[in-house]
């Protein structure tokens, strides 16, 4: 998840997380597992005032995480030592204002270099893989590619203390309440005895091990595939953080079989109205509206579709599918479930896209994106809010404007549309 050297925006795991998993008694601590969790980072110092009202935000949480079944005997062990973490702010600021092209951000995330490690990944662990793949019925490189996004194959598996960060951020109150919930399931976590304190290591964020689970993600989702009875995603074996993954897939509704999604040639004078997520029809009927695979022959009956194009008209286009969907409960970015999808197709060997990106055109920043929204709203077309964000809405007031003035209406947001609404 977002992790320094990750591009993607405020990426958490499913905010949806349902049930915490029993996890084994917390009476009975055991030996933590032999070359464990990297060392933590040390802790910048801070000023004494803001020490004294964190000392103070945390007295008054431990009656919450009390009453959240933790006991007193946790609570002590695992906050001893718990300090703020001035540098999980900074990033923290940093992150909300970073935007990156799709096209920028794919070329990082699909590397050549990337692409090799993830193929010789696979042949490291093929049993373990094949395994997983068997009992999940996920596709190994999928899950290869999720791990190749999220930590680069381990190697940055984040080496941010996890109790004080997320304890800093639920402090901190920017999104308080989310890492208040996070710091309580991490305790639990800790009195689980699948980690302790000092090796519950990850990003600034929380996210942790191989594959990036936030704590209400791993008390969800987190399955023990070696069987030493710890579900371990921290320690330098990736078993149990990639069966975590593909577990975490299979409940989020994987279908066997099926894509992410096929690259796909749209035929001129299409209807861009019908891209989106909120359209779905058979590949047969998209067949029939002259719809074609990219590389040839047409797209095998997979389920119902929607067509994607993430970077408007002038750049590919994709028939995406139900795994699609499965893939974003890990990250809802568009962009991200494409890395992760065109990286598992790249695993398997197939080539690169064929249509290229239209990489002249750079990105909006979150400012013009809100000017974009009310300047649009100012026309008569309603975005239905001014976040900065470009959602199902605002593509939809995009389209209309794009009619009334005789332009492609693929409802892409473009530094060109917001210089035609500055002109009108
Ligand atoms: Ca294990």
């Amino acid at each position: 998840m977002a992790i320094p050297g990750k591009i993607i925006p405020l990426t958490f795991m499913a905010f949806s997380a349902l049930s915490a998993c029993a996890g084994p008694p917390e009476s009975s601590p055991r030996p933590l597992a032999r070359g464990s969790a990297p060392v933590a980072d040390p802790i910048p110092p801070t000023d004494a005032a803001t020490e004294a009202r964190f000392e103070s935000f945390l007295a008054g949480f431990k009656s919450r995480a009390l009453a959240n079944g933790i006991t007193e005997y946790t609570w002590n062990r695992a906050m001893a030592d718990v300090r703020y973490n001035p540098k999980v702010i900074e990033r923290d600021r940093y992150q909300s204002e970073f935007t990156k092209s799709i096209w920028d951000y794919l070329d990082s995330a699909v590397s050549d270099e990337r692409v090799a490690t993830g193929k010789q990944m696979l042949r490291q662990y093929d049993r373990q893989l094949n395994a997983i793949e068997r009992k999940y019925g996920v596709d190994k490189e999928v899950v290869v590619a999720i791990w190749g996004m999220e930590s680069r194959y381990g190697a940055y598996r984040g080496k941010t203390a996890i109790i004080p960060a997320l304890a800093t951020l639920a402090y901190d109150g920017r999104r308080g309440e989310f890492f208040a919930k996070q710091l309580i399931a991490a305790l639990k976590i800790i009195q689980s005895g699948d980690v302790d304190e000092r090796h519950m290591t990850g990003s600034w964020a929380g996210a942790m091990g191989h594959t990036q689970f936030i704590p209400t993600s791993y008390l969800s989702y987190a399955v023990d595939f070696t069987g030493d009875g710890r579900r371990d995603i921290w320690s330098e074996d990736p078993t149990d953080a990639l069966a975590s993954t593909a577990a975490y897939l299979a409940r989020s509704g994987w279908s066997k079989g099926q894509p992410w999604g096929v690259e796909v040639i749209l035929p001129s004078g299409f209807n861009y109205g019908l891209t989106g997520k909120g359209t779905k029809k058979s590949p047969a009927d998209w067949a029939a509206l002259g719809v074609r695979s990219a590389t040839g022959g047409t797209v095998p009956n997979y389920g119902a579709a929607s067509i994607l194009v993430p970077a408007g008209a002038k750049g590919p286009a994709f028939m995406i599918f139900g795994n699609f969907r499965a893939i974003s409960r890990y990250n809802s970015a568009d962009s991200y479930v494409i890395g992760v999808g065109h990286l598992s197709d790249r695993l398997k060997g197939k080539g690169p896209f064929v249509q290229d990106w239209p990489r002249t055109g750079k990105p909006l920043s979150s400012k013009q994106k809100v000017e974009l929204q009310e300047r649009l709203t100012a026309a008569g077309f309603d975005t239905d809010g001014t976040d900065g964000k470009i959602g199902a809405n605002t593509s939809k007031a995009i389209v209309a404007f794009q009619k009334s003035r005789g332009l492609p209406p693929d409802g892409y947001a473009t530094l060109e549309l917001l210089q035609v609404l500055r002109g009108s």
